[in-house]
């Protein structure tokens, strides 16, 4: 059978035996009357974990930022993000659609918005502008490499906003790959939003979900949030099975997929007509342009596919390839050989 290597994202992985396990034994009730023990018990220890009052099982990331978004926020307000966040993005403009607000996206280089770039958007309510309502940050920033934004700079902001009564949102898809290469612990870097929103289905392993945590008050009305979107999920213990091991095992090993990236990204360096901006491959995601090789990024990943390496454009000249618990050192460089070959081709 030819390779086939998906370096496409880290939702692409399975879950793993000991997480169908616990699936299949988990103690299960109706989440929606709060009754399922196994959802109880990831809630409470996902609050735990990230040092927050409660937390609120959810089946993705995107629901997770949309709640987050409208339980800090009211209709008619600028939120202010980054230009490549995935909640400007990605989302379906439910910014907009959800939380009645104008995104206000602010250029960071590597994604990493500090409070000198926010402090000119700040506007007071006035009879010709909307007003700012809230912050968005996203750690680690995906489209811009997988990039982390240091804790100073996280407190700094949240500090700042706090002074003038606006709350933060992080969209923490992939905070512990954030938390791995900081050293720190996910609630030292969580300690002063309001609200985080984190996957377990990215690099975790688990087949579904995501957590959104914050102060008890607002979880509660974000559970009354998610059941409007239609994100009540009855016996949803069968996934918060998974999602216990994905929170509490996987974060360990995520050291090794980000000396994955790295090794892809240093041999991408090597071949001609490939730029990689290495200060940007501080994680799992690796971000290269093939401009120089009169490739589109379109077209660089179809070559690629005829290769054996599934991996995503992301921009006109730029793919992204993403490490995983699904793929070994060994394979990331079986793909690098096949990516030197499609490229000379
Ligand atoms: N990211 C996906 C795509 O949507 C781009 C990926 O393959 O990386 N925040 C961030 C930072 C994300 O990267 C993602 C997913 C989400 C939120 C949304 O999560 P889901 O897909 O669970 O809604």
């Amino acid at each position: 059978m030819p390779q086939r290597i998906d370096l496409r994202s880290d939702t692409v992985t399975k879950p793993t035996r000991a997480m169908l396990e616990a699936m299949a034994t988990a103690e299960l009730g109706d989440d929606v009357y709060q009754e399922d023990p196994t959802v109880n018990r990831l809630e409470a220890r996902a609050a735990e974990v990230f040092g927050k009052e409660a937390a609120l099982f959810v089946p993705t990331g995107t629901m997770g930022n949309t709640i987050g978004l409208k339980v800090n926020s009211t209709h008619g307000q600028e939120i202010l993000c980054e230009t490549r966040s995935h909640v400007f993005n990605y989302e379906l403009a439910m910014m907009a659609w959800f939380c009645g607000c104008l995104a206000r996206p602010v250029t960071a280089a590597g994604g990493i918005l500090t409070w000198d770039h926010l402090k000119p958007h700040l506007k007071p309510l006035s009879p010709h502008a909307a007003p700012t309502g809230m912050i968005a940050l996203e750690n680690t920033h995906n489209m811009a490499g997988g990039t982390v934004t240091p804790l100073e700079v996280m407190d700094d902001i949240c500090a700042r906003a706090h002074a003038l009564g606006l709350p933060v949102h992080l969209d923490g898809a992939r905070v512990f790959h954030a938390a791995t290469y900081l050293d720190v612990e996910v609630a030292r870097l969580a300690r002063e939003v309001d609200t985080v929103m984190f996957c377990l289905s990215k690099g975790l392993c688990a087949p579904v979900g995501s957590l959104l945590a914050g102060t008890r008050q607002a979880m509660d009305q974000a559970r009354l949030y998610r059941k409007r979107l239609g994100g009540g999920m009855r016996q949803a213990g069968v996934l918060a099975a998974a999602g216990l091991i994905a929170l509490e095992e996987m974060p360990k090993r995520l050291g090794e997929d980000h000396a994955n990236a790295r090794l892809l990204a240093e041999g991408l360096l090597r071949i001609d007509g490939v730029s990689v901006d290495m200060a940007t491959v501080q994680t799992n995601i690796v971000i290269f342009d093939v401009a120089a090789r009169g490739l589109s990024g379109a077209e660089c990943s179809q070559r690629l596919a005829r290769a054996g390496v599934m991996a995503n454009a992301v921009g006109a000249s730029t793919v992204r390839l993403v490490t995983h618990h699904d793929v070994s050192q060994a394979e990331c460089a079986a793909a690098l050989g096949a990516i030197e070959e499609a490229l000379r081709g």
